[in-house]
C-alpha cells in the first residue's frame, strides 16, 4: 500500500503532493513501482496534527481518488464518514480508518474497511501513552471492532496495530515483536512503520529522510511475521524486499 498524502502538513512528505496534479503523478509512479493499493489521505494524523475541516478534506481527496481509481485499488485514509462516502463515490473500495469507527459506512457502501488502533487523539496521543499489556490491549480492541464490522455485514475487514499512534518506542517494538499473535486472530493485518519517528530513535538518525533502511527492514519483518500488507512511502525498495522474502519463503 503506497501512501499518498494530499496534505500540507504530513510528517514526512507534507506539501509535496498537495497539488492534485502532483499527487496523481506520484500515485501513478507508485503503481509503476508495484503498489497494489494507493492510500489517499487529506488529513495528517501525525502527533500534534490539527484536525482538518471535513469539507476541505473532501475537496483534497476526491479528484485524486477519481483520477487513480481506474488504474489501481484506492483506499481513503480518513476518520470522517462524509469523506469516506465521497471517496467511495469517486472509486475508492477500501476505507482506511485510523479511528476504527467507520464500519457502518463501509457496510452501507459495500467496501472493505481497515480498523486501526489509536490511543487518544493525534494532538495529544504521544503525551503519556499507557497500557496494562500493550499487545493484549490492542488485540482485544481490534478484534472487538473487526467482529462488529463483520456482524454489520462488512466482508473485507483488516486490522492494524497503529504503530506510533499513542505508543512509546517500547510499545511499538512489543507490537512488532508479537505481530504473529495479531495475525493469529484471523483478520488480515496491515502494518505501517514507514518513516515513523520511533525508527529514528532506534537508529539515531534525526532526519525523517534517513529512515529508508529502517522502514524497509521493519516492513520486511512485518511481512515475515504474516502481515498481509504494509503501508509505505517508499514503494520500489519495499516491493523489492517483499519479492525477495517471497523467493526465500517459497
Ligand atoms: N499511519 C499514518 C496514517 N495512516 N493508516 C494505517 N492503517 N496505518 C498506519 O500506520 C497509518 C495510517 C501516519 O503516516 P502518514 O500518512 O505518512 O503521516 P500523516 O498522518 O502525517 O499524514
Amino acid at each position: 500500500m503506497g501512501v499518498l498524502n494530499v496534505t500540507p502538513d504530513s510528517f514526512s512528505d507534507g506539501g509535496r503532493w498537495f497539488d492534485p496534479q502532483a499527487a496523481v503523478a506520484h500515485g501513478l509512479r507508485m503503481i509503476a513501482e508495484g503498489a497494489d493499493v494507493v492510500d489517499v489521505g487529506g488529513e495528517s494524523t501525525r502527533p500534534g496534527a490539527v484536525p482538518v475541516d471535513e469539507a476541505e478534506e473532501r475537496r483534497r481527496v476526491v479528484d485524486v481518488v477519481a483520477a487513480l481509481a481506474p488504474h489501481v485499488r484506492v483506499s481513503v485514509d480518513t476518520r470522517h464518514a462524509g469523506v469516506a462516502r465521497a471517496a467511495v463515490d469517486a472509486g475508492a473500495t477500501l476505507v482506511n480508518d485510523v479511528s476504527a469507527s467507520l464500519w457502518p459506512v463501509a457496510a452501507e457502501c459495500g467496501v472493505g474497511w481497515v480498523a486501526m488502533h489509536m490511543q487518544g487523539e493525534p494532538p495529544t496521543m504521544q503525551a503519556a501513552p499507557h497500557y496494562d499489556d500493550v499487545v493484549a490491549d490492542v488485540r482485544r480492541y481490534l478484534v472487538e471492532r473487526a467482529s462488529a464490522a463483520r456482524q454489520a455485514g462488512v466482508e473485507e475487514v483488516w486490522v492494524d496495530p497503529g504503530i506510533g499512534f499513542g505508543k512509546t518506542v517500547d510499545h511499538n517494538l512489543r507490537l512488532l515483536r508479537r505481530l504473529s499473535d495479531l495475525v493469529a486472530d484471523g483478520f488480515p493485518v496491515l502494518v505501517g512503520t514507514s518513516r515513523k519517528s520511533f525508527l529514528g530513535r532506534l537508529t539515531g538518525d534525526a532526519s525523517v529522510d534517513d529512515r529508508l533502511e529502517a522502514s524497509v527492514a521493519t516492513a520486511a519483518w512485518a511481512l515475515a511475521q504474516g502481515a498481509a500488507m504494509v503501508r509505505v512511502h517508499d514503494v520500489a525498495p519495499t516491493v523489492e524486499a517483499a519479492r525477495l522474502l517471497k523467493a526465500v519463503a517459497s
